[in-house]
């Protein structure tokens, strides 16, 4: 690969088992990857489940990629650790759930097959904007700030827990 690096956000998110592990094993598959450098981590987020409402809060996080792949690399990387940790998680440990999205991808817009990014439920999602403030406040996303964007919906409820941004680092 010899694409130029382009810096990257993503959301993590997960509500059945131990989500904080995956999430954690999700950003080192990302940064293990030759092309792909994991820059910025927020805080962990507790946060009331946004959609379907009769289930577990989530956990929730964003985090900053540097990364020369290109987005439908990315997104494929991005899959395949869900699925690794799919795997792992039915083999082993029961259900689990992982879910990683990517937020923004340099300036590009795609409108394609099973890629969109921005990604179109993201200004809408506090569980989204919240943890994105923290590491990219001033990141413009269809015009405003991630900032403005946030103080724009409603966050009752979430919480950030006192985690630090280094909680993903050396965990199994
Ligand atoms: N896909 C298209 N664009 C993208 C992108 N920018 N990033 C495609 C990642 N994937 C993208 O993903 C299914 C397919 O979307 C992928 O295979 C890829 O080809 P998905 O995550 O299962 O579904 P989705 O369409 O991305 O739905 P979305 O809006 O992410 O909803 P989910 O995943 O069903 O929502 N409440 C709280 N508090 N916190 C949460 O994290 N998450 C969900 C899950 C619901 N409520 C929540 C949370
Ligand atoms: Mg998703």
């Amino acid at each position: 690969m010899s694409g130029q690096s382009n810096t990257v956000y993503i959301s993590l998110g997960g509500n059945l088992g131990d989500p904080a592990a995956s999430m954690a094993a999700a950003l080192r598959l990302l940064d293990a990857d030759a092309e792909t450098n994991v820059t910025a981590v927020s805080s962990l987020y507790r946060t009331p489940p946004w959609g379907k409402l009769d289930q577990p809060d989530f956990l929730n996080a964003a985090a900053g990629l540097s990364t020369r792949l290109s987005p439908r690399e990315l997104l494929d990387l991005c899959l395949e650790a869900e699925r690794k940790l799919k795997r792992v998680r039915e083999e082993r440990w029961g259900p689990r759930l992982i879910d990683i999205d990517i937020l923004v991808f340099g300036e590009r817009v795609i409108h394609e097959t099973g890629l969109e990014v921005p990604h179109p439920r993201m200004l809408e999602r506090a569980f989204v904007l919240a943890p994105l403030a923290e590491i990219a406040p001033d990141l413009a996303v269809g015009g405003k700030t991630v900032a403005e964007r946030l103080g724009g919906v409603d966050a009752a409820g979430i919480e950030r827990l006192p985690s630090g941004r280094d909680w993903w680092l050396g965990r199994s």
